[in-house]
C-alpha cells in the first residue's frame, strides 16, 4: 500500500540521517525531499507548503527536547506533522449498531460491505447485511455470494423497486443482530433522487454510522465528495478503498482528513480480509517504514525458510557477540533493522533511535573490530574491559567509542531478545508474525 510514498519518505528520512550533522540546508534539503514524495502522491500543493513550513519552523526554532539528538528531533517533527496531514480517525464502536453504507457506483460498497461484515464477526458480533441497491443488477447476488462464504445472512429481494420497502423488511428481519450494514446503491454521478433516497435511508434506520466508500483513485478529487455527501447525510467516516492500486492513496487520505470526516477503514485489497482500521499515527509509522508489517512478513518468512537465522536458538538464551553478527546479517537481508525490531514484542521498551542504522559499512567496521578480539572475548563480551576496548580498538584501526557502539549494540540486542522471550515459553517467529498480521 502507497510503495511509492513510502519508499520516497524512507529515502528522504534515510538522507538525513547519512548527514554528519542536521544543519538548516540539511533540514531544507529534507523538506525539499517530503515534498516531492508527497506532490508525486498527489497531496494538495497547498497542504504540503503548510506541513513543509511547519517542519521548517520548528525544526530550526524549536530546542530539541532533552536528552534528543537533533537528528531524532527532527524525525520526530517530520513524523508529527506526516500525522496531521494525515488527519483524524472515526470512532467504530463494537456493539449494536447500524452502520449505512454510501458512495458512487464502483468506489468499492459491496465489497467492503462485506469486509466489515468479516469485521465485525471476527470482534465476535453477530453481523447481518441488507442489500439496498435496486439499481445495479445482480447487486443482491454479488453481496449475497461474499455474506455465504463467511456465514453471515444477507436480506434482500432483487424483485422490489424501492430500496426503502426492502430496508424495512430487512430490519425486520434481523432480529437477533448485533451489526446490521446496509448496502446501498450509487450511480455515476450524485443524482437528486439518488441522495433523496440515502436521505431516507437514513431517517428510517436511525443509522448509527453513515459512512461513505470512496475511490483511492480520486485522489484530491476524494475531498469534493466527502463534501457532497457529507451535506446530504451528515457523514460520519469515511473509507477508501483500492489503496492497493493507485499512487494517489496519499492524496485521497489527506484530502478526505482537510474536510473533518475522520478515515474509518482503509480497503487494500479484493479479498475479505483487505480492509485495516485507519489510524494516523500507525499508518505514518507504517509508511515510514517501520511495520509494512505484511511486505515484511513475507520477506522474513522466506528468509527464515533460506538462512541461518534462528531466534528460537537465540532466546533460548546464550547469545554471543558471534552470534549477535550472524544474525545482524541475515536481518540485513531481510530488510531495515528497524522493521524487524518493530515486530518483536518489547512491548514500550525505549530503544535509542541509532542502534538500528546498521548500515552495510557499518557491518563491514563491526566485522574488523570482531577480528580484534579473542574468542573469549567474542563468546563473552562482559569481559571487556577499557584496557581490552583500547587494545582491540588499536588493532581494529577503530576508536574504543566505535568498539563501545559496538558492545552497545550487543547489550541492546541481547536485552531486546531477553524481554520478548519474558514469560512467553517457546518463542514462535512464525506465530508472532501471524499475530502482529492477522489483527
Ligand atoms: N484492488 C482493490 N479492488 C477493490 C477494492 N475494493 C473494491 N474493489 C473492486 O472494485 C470493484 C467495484 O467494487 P464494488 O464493491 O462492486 O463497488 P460498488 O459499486 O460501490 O458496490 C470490484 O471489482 C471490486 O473487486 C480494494 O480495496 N482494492
Ligand atoms: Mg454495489
Amino acid at each position: 500500500m502507497l510503495d511509492k510514498l513510502g519508499s520516497s519518505l524512507k529515502d528522504a528520512l534515510k538522507k538525513l540521517a547519512g548527514k554528519t550533522v542536521v544543519d538548516r540546508a540539511a533540514v531544507e534539503e529534507l523538506v525539499r525531499d517530503l515534498q516531492r514524495a508527497l506532490i508525486q502522491s498527489d497531496v494538495n500543493v497547498k497542504l504540503v507548503m503548510q506541513l513543509s513550513q511547519a517542519i521548517k519552523t520548528r525544526a530550526l526554532d524549536e530546542e530539541p527536547p532533552k536528552g534528543m539528538t537533533a537528528r531524532e528531533h527532527v524525525l520526530r517533527i517530520v513524523y508529527q506533522e506526516l500525522v496531521r496531514l494525515m488527519g483524524s480517525t472515526a470512532e467504530v464502536k463494537l456493539g449494536p449498531q447500524t452502520i449505512l453504507m454510501a458512495g458512487l457506483q464502483g468506489s468499492g460498497k459491496t465489497t467492503t460491505t462485506g469486509k466489515l461484515a468479516r469485521y465485525f464477526q471476527r470482534k465476535g458480533l453477530r453481523v447481518g447485511v441488507i442489500c439496498a441497491d435496486t439499481f445495479r443488477p445482480g447487486a443482491f447476488d454479488q453481496l449475497n455470494t461474499l455474506c455465504s462464504r463467511i456465514n453471515v445472512p444477507c436480506f434482500g429481494n432483487p424483485k422490489v423497486q424501492d430500496a426503502r420497502v426492502i430496508v424495512k423488511d430487512g430490519l425486520k428481519a434481523m432480529s437477533g443482530v448485533d451489526v446490521v450494514i446496509i448496502d446501498t446503491q450509487g450511480r455515476h454521478a450524485l443524482e437528486e433522487d439518488l441522495i433523496q433516497e440515502i436521505i431516507d435511508l437514513n431517517t428510517m434506520t436511525r443509522a448509527t454510522h453513515r459512512w461513505l466508500v470512496i475511490d483511492a483513485a480520486l485522489g484530491q478529487q476524494a475531498s469534493e465528495q466527502a463534501r457532497r455527501f457529507h451535506q446530504a447525510i451528515n457523514i460520519d467516516g469515511v473509507i477508501i478503498t483500492k489503496m492497493d492500486g493507485t499512487a494517489k492513496g496519499g492524496g485521497a487520505l489527506s484530502a478526505v482528513s482537510e474536510t473533518k470526516s475522520g478515515i474509518v477503514f482503509i480497503g487494500s485489497g479484493e479479498t475479505i480480509e483487505d480492509l485495516e482500521r485507519f489510524d494516523p499515527d500507525g499508518f505514518i509509522s507504517r509508511l515510514l517504514g517501520m511495520g509494512d508489517l505484511k511486505a515484511l512478513m513475507e520477506r522474513a518468512e522466506e528468509s527464515i525458510s533460506t538462512s541461518e537465522l534462528d531466534i528460537n536458538a537465540m532466546m533460548r538464551g546464550k547469545f554471543t557477540l558471534r552470534d549477535m553478527y550472524k544474525q545482524l546479517e541475515a536481518l540485513n537481508k531481510m530488510g531495515p533493522l528497524k522493521q524487524i525490531m518493530s515486530m518483536l514484542p518489547m512491548g514500550s521498551m525505549e530503544l535509542p533511535t541509532d542502534v538500528y542504522d546498521v548500515t552495510s559499512t557499518k557491518m563491514v567496521r563491526y566485522r574488523i573490530i570482531m577480528d580484534s578480539m579473542t574468542a573469549e572475548e567474542l563468546d563473552d563480551p562482559s569481559v571487556l574491559g577499557s584496557s581490552r576496548i583500547q587494545r582491540i580498538a588499536f588493532g581494529a584501526g577503530a576508536t574504543p567509542e566505535e568498539v563501545r557502539e559496538l558492545i552497545r549494540y550487543y547489550k541492546m540486542m541481547k536485552r531486546a531478545l531477553k524481554g520478548a522471550r519474558g514469560g512467553q515459553g517457546k518463542f514462535n517467529m512464525q506465530r508472532m508474525m501471524k499475530r502482529f498480521g492477522g489483527m
